[in-house]
């Protein structure tokens, strides 16, 4: 695909601080003049937000990890061709809470799914379509689920045990060690104003790096 706007991608363990984050690279795109649109996985459109619903709803506890997989990609398909390919081409750049990364993490690394079967979908959905930049946002699994537990009742995914989450970020810096070239762990173990900065200066050296 021809893409005249950016792909980034934000990811992390639970409570990491993704919505918080998403606030900060929008503050520094935007400050570029940058059209920038907002989006999330799963969901990001009308069809995936109705997957979305189903993937973190407590009536389907007995999801087959291979409907778990494919409603996360078939809700990613829609993405794709409804809102990031369409953004991408007319120049705006796209930023998601979330995208494949977190089928690795989640579904590979947590459900135990082998990852090469997770890469058979990457290609079928995506191509060779990846972001240009992904931030990890990393931080202690306990402080993680510390910091979401005071938010709202537990989803689906919220009430699996410390372990699930701990390979979930085993994997994420994994990844991000492998690709250094697309990733960029950020450490959200510290207080908030600390970790904004550290997303805006990593932001704008990549920014100026080349990444516009
Ligand atoms: N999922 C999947 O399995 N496979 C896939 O392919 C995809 C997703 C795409 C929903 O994702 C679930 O979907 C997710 C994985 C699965 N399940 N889980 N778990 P989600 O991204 O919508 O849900 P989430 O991971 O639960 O994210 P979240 O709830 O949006 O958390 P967050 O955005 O990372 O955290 P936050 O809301 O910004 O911050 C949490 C709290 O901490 C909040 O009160 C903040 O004020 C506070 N906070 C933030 N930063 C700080 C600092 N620095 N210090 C202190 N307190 C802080």
């Amino acid at each position: 695909m021809q893409r005249k706007g950016r792909f980034i991608t934000l990811e992390g363990v639970e409570g990491a601080g993704k919505s918080t984050a998403l606030e900060t690279v929008r503050e520094v795109i935007e400050s570029e003049g940058i059209p920038l649109r907002l989006t999330r996985e799963p969901g990001g459109t009308p069809l995936g937000e109705r997957v979305r619903e189903l993937l973190l709803s407590h009536e389907f506890t007995g999801m087959a990890d291979d409907t778990e997989a494919l409603l996360v990609f078939a809700a990613r398909a829609q993405h794709l061709a409804e809102l990031i390919q369409p953004a991408l081409k007319q120049g705006t750049w796209v930023l998601s809470d979330r995208f494949t990364d977190a089928t690795y993490a989640y579904q590979g690394a947590g459900r135990g799914m082998p990852a090469e079967r997770i890469a058979t979908l990457e290609q079928w959905v995506q191509g060779p379509f990846r972001p240009d930049l992904t931030l990890v946002l990393d931080l202690p699994v306990e402080e993680g689920l510390r910091r979401a537990a005071g938010r709202s009742i537990p989803d689906r995914f919220e009430r699996e045990p410390r372990a699930f989450f701990e390979a979930v970020r085993r994997c994420y810096l994994n990844r991000a060690a492998d690709a250094p070239g697309r990733y960029r762990v950020i450490d959200a173990f510290r207080p908030l104003d600390d970790v904004q900065q550290a997303i805006r200066d990593t932001l704008t050296d990549w920014l100026r790096g080349g990444g516009r």
